[in-house]
């Protein structure tokens, strides 16, 4: 995936190869309205805990120091069962 950002836009364009090795793309662009609002919360995780999200079972995930790809923390996940953490998004229509 790439991402680029200007004031007025984002531009994400999103690479998939399948084991054909064939790829296929697609590039959007949003424009914000307002100043940027940040609706996830903790949605990295560096609260250091996984405060704000929802988990459907805690034994397999949790948040760890040295987990992250942003930051210091990140969601651990460890389970063969399927497992998620989910958070919901206030949004309004206009
Ligand atoms: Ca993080």
């Amino acid at each position: 995936m790439q991402a680029s950002n200007t004031s007025a836009s984002i531009t994400l364009t999103v690479t998939a190869t399948d084991n054909q090795d064939v790829a296929n793309s697609s590039t959007n662009t949003v424009t914000p309205i307002g100043p940027p609002i940040n609706l996830v919360q903790n949605g990295s995780f560096e609260t250091g805990n996984i405060e704000w999200w929802t988990e459907n079972d805690s034994k397999y995930t949790g948040v760890a120091a040295g987990a992250g790809f942003f930051g210091e923390y990140g969601l651990s996940c460890f389970s063969i069962s399927p497992i998620y953490t989910s958070q919901t998004l206030a949004t309004t229509l206009e």
